[in-house]
């Protein structure tokens, strides 16, 4: 994973301090592009250990057209928790302590940090075993789910998804294999607006690649989950449609490292990277009724994780 070490070192070297929307601070760049062959094993970063598991719970998540953070809560996958409890506390119905603000409160402020720490335990239970407010609390609005499985249209929906598969196995050589999730109307209703926002798929030689388009990359922690997801989302498709996997290349708009993870980048630096894993997914299953224990990652043996707040 030399390409994202480099990335990490073009930030340092050439980017740009940045205030940005969390108040966190930045050093950003402007377009840059990685490419990943996974023919040379499975970008699962060596340099710090990364949590597969989540990765692969997430975009099956996705897949499956589901917006609803009870899902992610079920399987023990924390990535959407911030964004789900926001919603409930911004709403009219919590009546609890004050948690405006409580991603950077919570890492400023370790009294504080207790209390939002029972809140949010209190708001996963509920979801749990609460249908009603999981239905209200537990969306995160039109997300990925929504847009890749059933973006709204005037005839009913469209599933980008089974689009993208149906014209890769009838027509390899379009170019029109194209699945957005940024949809302008909706934009505004979601917990987050999308990240990775749009992708191509493409084949040649009996091989299927993808490149995607991500308008803002948290280096330090979004980028090795993105990496991952997507290619796992070209070897799950890949799989679906008969291809060997190509490459994944990854192009960047607002390429960014937090102030507050400027140290853990460097230590990273430090450490050398080692053998990628290589991925097994279970046969017989269509990708839509995987779970996460369908897919493993093999020979994985990482440098130890390194600890880092998440601007929210
Ligand atoms: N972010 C990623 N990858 C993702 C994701 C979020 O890097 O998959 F969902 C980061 C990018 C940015 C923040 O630091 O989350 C989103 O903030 P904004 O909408 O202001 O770009």
């Amino acid at each position: 994973m030399r390409q994202y070490l480099d990335l990490c070192k073009h930030i340092l070297e050439n980017g740009t301090v940045k205030e940005d929307r969390t108040g966190t601070g930045t050093i950003s760049v402007f377009g840059y592009q990685m490419r990943f062959d996974l023919q040379q094993g499975f970008p699962l970063l060596t340099t710090k250990k990364t949590a597969f598991r989540l990765i692969a719970s997430e975009l099956l998540w996705f897949l499956k057209g589901d917006t609803n953070v009870k899902t992610l809560i079920e399987d023990r996958n924390p990535i959407w928790d911030e964004w789900g409890f926001q919603r409930y506390v911004e709403s009219d119905e919590y009546d609890g302590p004050d948690m405006s603000d409580f991603g950077r409160r919570s890492q400023k402020d370790e009294q504080f940090a207790v209390i939002y720490r029972e809140q949010m335990d209190i708001y996963k239970k509920r979801i749990l075993s609460d249908e009603q407010f999981a239905e209200k609390y537990g969306d995160l609005g039109p997300i990925y789910g929504r847009q890749w499985r059933s973006w709204a249209s005037p005839e009913g929906s469209v599933d980008q998804i089974q689009n993208l598969i149906d014209g890769l196995k009838r027509n390899p050589d379009s170019r029109r294999h194209i699945v957005s999730a940024w949809n302008p109307a909706e934009v505004e209703d979601m917990a987050l607006p999308p990240c990775h926002a749009l992708f191509q798929f493409y084949v040649a030689d009996g091989k299927l690649s993808c490149q995607l388009y991500q308008r803002s990359a948290d280096v330090f922690l979004g980028v090795p989950f993105n990496i991952a997801s997507y290619a796992l989302l070209v070897h799950l498709i890949a799989k679906e449609c008969g291809y060997d996997v190509g490459e994944f290349i990854h192009t960047i708009g607002d390429g960014h490292i937090y102030s507050n993870h400027v140290e853990q980048v460097k230590e990273q630096l430090s450490r050398e990277p080692r053998p990628l894993p290589t991925l097994r997914i279970e046969d017989g299953k269509s990708i839509f009724d995987m779970t996460y224990e369908d897919i493993k990652v093999e020979g994985y043996d990482p440098h130890p994780k390194i600890k880092a707040p998440i601007a929210v």
